[in-house]
């Protein structure tokens, strides 16, 4: 079957773009596939977190997970660093990736800004252990922002990379996966992994910029709804939003070179499961006086109920903790298989 592979970092303020461009997804496609959801802690560690400030965040993106929806029974919901295999893969991707392919992701120069002698080697190697997350499982599908295509395309490089390398070793010990590559037949170990990117909230802007992405590190609190803002934060959010002073277009073309336009239209859209054309059919012609309250409301419905439940499971960080062991032991059950093939593929003694 097809296996779902995704993860949050616990890097707190969790937002409207981590809500719609990945945690509803997850939730959709629980009915079609195995899904693996993850709270990527040592991703986390990559720039600094106060320690017991991570450990609350850790237990609200899984709080985040259950109360969206997401059935740690019938799927697996676990933290990454309970799981030692994500690590020790990782290890081995660093020595199948190439430095120039590393050089090339935006989001480390991003991260790292201007002087990044003092970036940490972990930021550098993060699309490594991403690869790590997802192949660990030998993910079929991954849903995630539009900001992650990047890091997805360098997995499957990483993928084809070590089932080339290894082609014959995997050949003779009979544990490839047939797969297509370009016209030929051949037996990798690994999938070529394919993102699930797309929907009107695949990249969710700032509120006060709409040529940034909406961000858990903006300084301003005003250009983001974190997941438990309460409905007067939410409102005040909208109200105070950046916009041109336009009306709304009635055509989704009337959208372009409005940025901040598009990225409420599509916050709306998202939110009720519609299109971007839908709802200018509704709300075309109008002020954003009347289509901003609108947004808060639908945003306060869907998300008020989220949070609530997000709270309540909170009162019992133990009660996470628990889930978050069980879901590690069924996760283990899987990365062990995996790391013990790849020893053996890559030549290790004592793998299986
Ligand atoms: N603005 C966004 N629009 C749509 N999807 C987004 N995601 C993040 N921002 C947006 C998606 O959320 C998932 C989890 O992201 P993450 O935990 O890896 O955090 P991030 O991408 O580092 O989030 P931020 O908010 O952008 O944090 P900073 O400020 O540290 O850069 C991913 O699937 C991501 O695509």
């Amino acid at each position: 079957p097809e296996r779902v592979f995704s993860g949050v970092q616990p890097t707190g303020n969790l937002h409207l773009g981590n809500y719609l461009g990945a945690i509803k997804k997850f939730v959709a496609l629980q009915d079609s596939h195995d899904c693996v959801y993850c709270v990527v802690d040592l991703h986390a560690i990559t720039v600094w977190q106060d320690p017991a400030e991570l450990q609350r965040n850790i237990r609200e993106v899984t709080a985040a997970f259950i109360a969206s929806g997401i059935d740690p029974e019938k799927h697996i919901v676990f933290n990454q660093s309970q799981v030692a295999e994500h690590a020790e893969l990782a290890w081995i991707f660093n020595c199948v990736a190439r430095m120039g392919w590393l050089n090339r992701m935006t989001q480390f120069k991003e991260k790292a800004g201007k002087d990044r002698e003092k970036a940490s080697v972990g930021l550098f190697a993060y699309p490594t252990l991403m690869a790590s997350d997802i192949l660990t499982y030998r993910a079929t599908h991954v849903p995630v922002g539009e900001d992650q295509k990047q890091h997805l395309e360098l997995t499957r490089d990483i993928a084809q990379k070590f089932n080339n390398d290894y082609s014959a070793r995997i050949a003779d010990l009979g544990i490839g996966v047939p797969m297509q590559v370009g016209d030929e037949n051949v037996n990798g170990y690994f999938p070529l992994t394919e993102p699930i990117i797309g929907g009107p909230a695949a990249r969710v802007m700032s509120l006060r910029d709409g040529t940034k992405k909406m961000s858990k590190s903006d300084p301003s609190d005003l250009s983001r709804i974190v997941m438990t803002d309460d409905a007067d934060a939410i409102a005040k959010k909208f109200r105070k939003a950046k916009t041109d002073p336009d009306a709304l277009p009635s055509e989704v073309e009337g959208l372009e070179g409005r940025p901040e336009a598009d990225n409420l239209v599509g916050l709306y859209a998202a939110l009720c499961e519609a299109t971007k054309a839908d709802v200018l059919s509704e709300y075309g012609g109008q002020e954003f006086s009347r289509f901003k309250p609108a947004l808060a409301d639908l945003a306060v419905a869907k998300i008020g109920p989220i949070a609530d439940e997000m709270n309540r499971l909170q009162g019992d960080p133990a009660e996470i903790d628990v889930i978050l062991a069980k879901g590690a032991d069924r996760a283990r059950a899987i990365a062990s298989k995996t790391l013990a093939d790849v020893k053996e593929i890559v030549g290790f003694i004592g793998g299986r």
